[in-house]
């Protein structure tokens, strides 16, 4: 028997969760979900049917994107991916979690603006990317000299952030083509221009239905 992960291929929670397994090698049944639609098997854990969630082989239910991460980091045997991606020292640590926070606090709420522009009328498309440029801004910066955003090995700031720049640069993708930020261009091609990206974190596949043949993830 496996854990459980219900996802959905396109949401960007889903995707740094199972980024994050794919890279420490830790398996899961994958069940992919309609939002509009959810599983009777995800609806009946009660509470918010918000995806990513995990439930563990003992029924312990990992309801959130990060909790699923550090559920994933406890669970691998790939020590030196663990160590890069959630490194050993509290003051890197809090350093990690503060990006995150920047990302799913600040970033999220512009970016979900500016994808839904017609949907915020108080402002302009323009108003709500400038203020997603804000945090645009001091990726590019941080990335000018390090690979990823804590040095030259990714770790998980990066993994949490970059499905939320991808939506971002996806919005009007000529403009972010031919923006400024040409070091976060560069870090965001590097993860969707990678196998792991493609053929595995965003492998296609039908919604889940009670019953069906297992469907493991990652899948080589
Ligand atoms: N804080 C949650 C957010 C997850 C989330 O908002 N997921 C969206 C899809 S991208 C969702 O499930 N929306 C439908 C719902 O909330 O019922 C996490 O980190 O996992």
């Amino acid at each position: 028997m496996l854990p459980i992960m219900y996802s959905f291929r396109r949401c960007p929670y889903a995707i740094r969760a199972r980024y994050t397994l794919a890279l420490l090698d830790v398996s899961v049944e994958l069940r992919e979900v309609v939002l509009r639609s959810k599983p009777q098997a995800l609806l009946s854990l009660g509470g918010r049917s918000s995806v990513p969630q995990l439930i563990d082989v003992k029924g312990a239910r990992y309801p959130e994107s990060l909790d699923i991460i550090f559920w994933a980091l406890s669970n691998s045997n790939k020590p030196k991916m663990s160590c890069a991606l959630w490194p050993q020292s509290m003051v890197q640590k809090s350093k990690v979690i503060a990006w995150i926070k920047y990302n799913d606090h600040f970033f999220k709420y512009w970016l979900d603006r500016y994808k839904y522009a017609d949907r915020f009328p108080e402002f302009s498309e323009e108003y709500y990317r400038n203020k997603g440029e804000v945090f645009l801004k001091r990726l590019n910066k941080r990335l000018e000299e390090n690979d990823f955003l804590f040095g030259n090995e990714i770790c998980l700031a990066d993994v949490a952030v970059f499905p939320f720049v991808r939506q971002f640069a996806a919005v009007r993708p000529d403009w972010f083509e031919q923006s400024e930020y040409s070091h976060v261009k560069t870090w965001l091609n590097g993860f969707l221009n990678s196998h792991l990206f493609s053929a595995i974190v965003m492998k296609k596949m039908p919604a889940w239905e009670a019953g069906q043949e297992v469907v493991l993830f990652p899948a080589y």
